[in-house]
């Protein structure tokens, strides 16, 4: 499919959805040509306590980035998620959460949970938190697995004004213990077992090895999942269940200022530890709840699923603030795409008669390798709106996507968008935006892309344009710091070309005005969908006493989108062997986790270093992609033959 083959919506959906090509227009231009009056009026999409009377208050200024929105009014995020849908719709679901086993009979099954048990559930999760010690500010460490305990547990810290940084149950024991510590978590709320494609990861043990150097002094809150045996902490490890038969349901929410914070989560950079990544409480909910609604058309009564791990951002803004703020119906899944086989996303469409289906290009690419049956023997026709999320979609998988699964009547929303961003900046209205496979199209309201030209950092004016992505204004879903190092921040994102918000990705936008990602421009890789800079794996590989150096690149995989390519340099008197790969493979997996295992690891005698010392990624990037032709100019290098060697024994996937 060429690019400037565009796929319109159908009046039908044009007329009836939140925004026309028309609305689209005239609400862009109002949003920046205005941007305080445009937030004044949409601000009002949440209840506030003290109404705000500021609306926008930022500066992307070298050495003075201050981000604040709404900043003095007042709000409790649990409260504009459930309290304020009480009256209206009490007994719709908010909740459907669907089991890793389909047919578990001590999972119960799916459950329902209304806007009213979703109530009492995170009143009394706020009164055990209450009771552990936990307030206001304080910061809560959250390790689970896709139950109804997480939202549970996010919406309790929100209640209650306490800080929730969620680690993705996929990490491995360090990484959790390098986040509880970064943040100084009081409390870890876990579960003592995992199930996912019906084998169990068992957290509990995962905390416990965490925790080693502050056993004592870190709580831990368990929820009953399997059911298994765990090492139970007497002094400092609570069960859920027992706790909860102490309180009541009531809990009044905190009154939170609009710029207190919300949550932090951890993500990859291109340099040293993962960043805390601060979101606060009015503007991330005005975001998240407003691109919900009109990015997938979200429309009352509908049944909304996004498949990520509330680990992501993506599970924060389009599993639990953004339905639940819009009082959708939200689905919670806690499998994978392929058990007990590759038709569960289907079957549980179907059983759900989900409207909206967002997943990723990763999920996507791996169930068309699996082949149209899984996905034909479903009734798919609730389906409405199809989304994508995490890295650039290519147009095969894309196609496959709109045919097989939207049989053709569901436009496909490709949200381009990023953890520090709260939710999507680039991305198709379904009844405005004229679609095109492979490209996140056009700004969201209030956003301003703007390409760069890399070494200059000159805007380049030209509709047609190929550089760096980077934003010129804020929007309110913006990140406002990094968890305790506000200049980390300012350098990261606002120090390479002023007065920009500098995303990282770098980008193409075509004649028609669309952008098209092309990937990140920093040393930061894409693998399946989640993030992970090529400096922490290189970190976990050197901290093996068998390796002198590492080097990581991303290098193309036709189903991971990227795939980990890593060149290992040993100790002297170390050998390369089988059995020292698997053992640095495991070693890695324990370091970070599953997702962050090398699928190529190479020996490599020498790594290509400038005669600063400086590794060559650029070179690295080359071979591991089989395009040695195209390596350029190696003269600069200390020793140019180490590259042959590098070429000669590049393994073969
Ligand atoms: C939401 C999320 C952010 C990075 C981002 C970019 C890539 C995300 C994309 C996309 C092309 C899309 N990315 N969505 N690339 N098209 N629709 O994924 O957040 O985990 O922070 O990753 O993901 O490279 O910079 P996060």
């Amino acid at each position: 499919m060429p690019d400037d083959q565009f796929r319109h919506p159908s009046e039908a959906l044009a007329r009836e959805a939140h925004a026309d090509r028309e609305t689209y227009e005239a609400m862009y231009k109002a949003s920046v040509e205005d941007p305080e009056a445009f937030w004044r009026e949409h601000g009002e999409r949440v209840d506030w306590i003290k109404p705000f009377t500021q609306v926008k208050n930022t500066s992307f200024a070298p050495g003075n980035v201050s981000i604040k929105w709404f900043e003095d009014g007042t709000l409790n995020v649990a409260a504009n998620c459930i309290d304020r849908h009480l009256k209206e719709r009490g007994d719709q679901t908010a909740i459907i959460w669907e089991p890793d086993d389909p047919d578990s009979v001590e999972g119960g099954g799916a459950q329902h949970i209304t806007y009213q048990q979703l109530h009492a559930h995170v009143c009394k999760f706020a009164n055990v938190l209450k009771n552990l010690g936990i307030g206001r500010g304080d910061r809560v460490v959250i390790y689970l697995p896709m139950i109804p305990e997480a939202a549970y547990a996010m919406l309790a810290c929100a209640r209650i004004g306490a800080i929730h940084s969620i680690v993705f149950a996929g990490f491995s024991a360090d990484a959790l213990g390098a986040r509880i510590n970064a943040c100084d978590a009081k409390l870890v709320i876990t579960a003592d077992g995992a199930p996912r494609g019906g084998r169990v990861t068992n957290l509990k043990d995962n905390v416990n090895q965490a925790l080693t150097h502050d056993y004592d002094v870190v709580k831990c809150l368990v929820v009953k999942r399997t059911g298994q045996q765990i090492a139970f902490r007497e002094e400092c490890d609570y069960w859920l269940h027992e706790e909860q038969e102490k309180v009541s349901d009531v809990c009044e929410p905190e009154e939170m200022g609009a710029e207190d914070p919300l949550f932090i989560l951890y993500t990859s950079g291109s340099t040293g530890q993962p960043k805390g990544v601060v979101h606060t409480s009015g503007g991330y909910l005005v975001f998240a709840a407003m691109t919900h609604q009109y990015t997938f058309d979200y429309r009352a009564g509908e049944v909304f699923w996004c498949t990520a791990d509330v680990g992501w951002v993506t599970g924060h803004s389009y599993i639990v603030y953004g339905p639940l703020a819009n009082g959708a119906t939200t689905l919670m899944f806690e499998g994978v795409p392929t058990y007990p086989d590759a038709g569960r996303f289907w079957d549980v469409c179907e059983k759900h008669k989900v409207n909206q289906f967002y997943t990723a290009p990763t999920a996507i690419r791996a169930l068309m390798g699996k082949g149209d049956e899984y996905v034909q023997k479903h009734d798919l026709s609730s389906l409405r709106i199809l989304g994508t999320v995490g890295e650039p979609i290519n147009p095969e998988a894309w196609n496959w996507y709109d045919r097989v699964v939207g049989g053709g009547r569901c436009p496909i929303v490709d949200t381009w968008w990023q953890t520090e961003t709260g939710g999507h900046l680039l991305t198709p209205l379904p009844g405005a935006t004229p679609t095109k496979p492979g490209s996140a199209t056009l700004p969201f309201f209030g956003v301003q892309p703007v390409v760069l030209e890399p070494q200059s950092g000159e805007a380049i004016e030209t509709t047609e344009a190929e550089g760096v992505l980077c934003i010129a204004d804020s929007w309110p879903g913006q990140m406002r710091t990094v968890w305790g190092d506000h200049e980390r921040f300012e350098k990261t994102y606002f120090s390479d070309y002023k007065n920009y918000y500098f995303t990282g990705d770098g980008c193409r936008r075509d004649a028609d005005g669309y952008y098209w990602i092309t990937g990140r421009v920093d040393d930061v890789i894409n693998v399946s969908g989640h993030r992970m800079g090529t400096a922490e794996v290189e970190s976990a590989l050197v901290a093996h006493d068998a390796v002198a150096e590492a080097a990581v690149v991303g290098y193309p995989h036709p189903v991971k989108g990227q795939g980990i390519y890593a060149y290992v340099t040993l100790m002297g008197g170390r050998e390369p062997s089988d059995e020292l790969r698997k053992e640095l493979e495991t070693w890695v997996r324990k370091e970070i986790g599953p997702i962050a295992k090398p699928d190529c690891l190479q020996w490599a005698p020498g790594l290509p270093k400038t005669r600063s010392g400086k590794i060559m990624r650029r070179i690295l990037r080359k071979i591991a992609e089989n395009d040695h032709g195209a390596l350029g100019d190696i003269s600069t290098l200390a020793d140019p033959s180490v590259v042959d060697d590098l070429i000669e024994n590049r393994v073969n996937r």
